[in-house]
């Protein structure tokens, strides 16, 4: 009667009739926060708060659609807070505890349960304010890439390349504590030409998984010799796929980027700007065979537009529209959303289940990359042109410009939208949507 039935089956079975709502399973990933001493390169070293001892952290791998466990350990003091950034998630997990997220206590653990949707390339950070304190929040090193693996792989690539951007050693540039700067900046928690290059062969397709992790900068990447073409925005496929000189990148953003490999050589995929790749704002790219210094020379101007990736057909109209005039704030506020700064922002009210207009009217003389929690929206109107197809969970609200986004409202309970730049969404810059009846 035995025939058959193995040792490990029967332990399989005796562990199937454990409740599965108590955590007396391990989870599929454990993130354990804690301080570390990261070694950036050429000398310099940083003290900062991390994932599992490295920054950025490990780089998680999920499905579409396959349930997934993730215990957060929290090994310092303080309160922190993970988010599952560009995830279609419940309010309860999705990591802002501005929604009921839950945080996890100093020295305490909890649970993630969540199925992951969409696919694409999606991240994961702290969510914890920093205010004044710029050592905390995501200005430190908790950061990491989760590639959400679609049901059926549609991106052809022979070599995936992780591009992860961070600056440290931020200070206050100016004296009304308004303006960060940092010294040092770096591409996969190393400046330029201290990690290892990324090493390629003649005839590859090289999809560079790009995220901009940085707490304030946006950043404008080339790679000489190459182009990229520009496959995913936000981890979600562009209706037009194109070929452009220089990836533009707001806080928060990801680009998806295939580069063909037809330059052999060694060199620099860098910041635009000179004095931040100097400072660490780099990887070397090495052909497999190629010797010498990494070679960079400044790429032709080059206008980012969204717009180039859309579809050329006219938007949908939506059923509803919701403005929000994005203005200075004001009694020590810094910035304010329909006249008033977080925590008394009005909510927005979404229509349930139809197309809600976002119209962000940038009345300032700042750019603005504004992210929505929990949704993806489609730009349809960027700076008076008419855009469609373009879904994003970011979007670079320039100056003085309106920049209008509709979201389906198809994913019920509260969802924080607020402004990227960690300096700007700890004074004001957030609000609540919430679903109406
Ligand atoms: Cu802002």
């Amino acid at each position: 009667m035995t025939s058959g039935v193995t040792r490990r089956q029967l332990l399989a079975l005796a562990a199937a009739c454990i409740p599965a709502s108590a955590e007396n399973f391990p989870a599929d990933i454990t993130l354990r926060i804690g301080e570390i001493n990261t070694d950036l390169g050429r000398g310099h070293s940083v003290k900062t708060l991390a994932y599992n001892g490295q920054t950025p952290g490990p780089v998680l791998r999920m499905t579409e659609g396959t349930p997934v466990t993730i215990d957060v350990v929290n090994e310092t003091a303080q309160p922190e807070m993970v988010h599952w950034h560009g995830f279609h998630i419940s309010p309860e997990v999705d990591g802002a505890h501005e929604e009921g997220t839950p945080m996890v206590q100093g020295h305490d653990r909890r649970r993630y349960s969540f199925t992951p949707q969409p696919a694409g390339t999606r991240w994961y950070h702290t969510h914890a304010m920093a205010g004044h304190n710029l050592r905390i929040g995501s200005y430190s090193g908790q950061f990491g890439l989760v590639v959400v693996a679609p049901r059926s792989d549609p991106a052809r690539y022979d070599l995936e390349a992780p591009i992860l951007l961070h600056e440290w050693e931020p200070y206050f540039a100016s004296g009304m504590d308004m303006d960060v700067d940092y010294k040092l900046f770096s591409v996969n928690g190393k400046m330029l030409g201290a990690g290892e290059p990324i090493r390629v062969k003649t005839g590859q397709r090289v999809l560079f998984r790009i995220v901009n992790a940085s707490a304030t900068m946006r950043h404008r990447l080339a790679l000489p010799g190459h182009v990229f073409t520009v496959i995913a925005l936000d981890g979600n496929p562009v209706p037009t796929v194109q070929k452009v000189p220089v990836l533009d990148v707001s806080p928060g953003e990801r680009v998806d980027a295939i580069v063909e490999t037809t330059s052999p050589g060694v060199w620099i995929l860098g910041e635009e700007n000179d004095a931040q790749r100097a400072a660490g704002a780099g990887i070397v790219i090495e052909y497999a065979g190629a010797r010498g210094r990494p070679q960079w020379t400044p790429p032709p101007k080059h206008v980012w537009d969204y717009a180039v990736f859309g579809d050329p057909k006219p938007p949908v109209e939506p059923e509803t529209r919701l403005p929000l005039i994005i203005e200075p704030g004001k009694d020590g506020n810094l910035w304010a959303i329909n006249g008033k700064s977080y925590p008394q922002t009005d909510p927005v009210w979404l229509r349930p289940g139809v197309r809600n207009r976002l119209v962000f009217d940038n009345r300032s003389s700042m750019d603005h990359p504004v992210h929505l929690h929990r949704h993806t929206f489609e730009i349809v109107r960027y700076a008076g042109k008419p855009v469609s197809g373009v879904m994003k969970d970011v979007v670079l609200v320039p100056a003085r410009q309106t920049v209008e986004a509709d979201v389906l409202a198809n994913n019920p309970g509260p969802s924080l939208f607020h402004c990227h730049q960690q300096f700007h969404m700890d004074f004001g810059f957030m609000a609540l949507m919430r679903y109406s009846s």
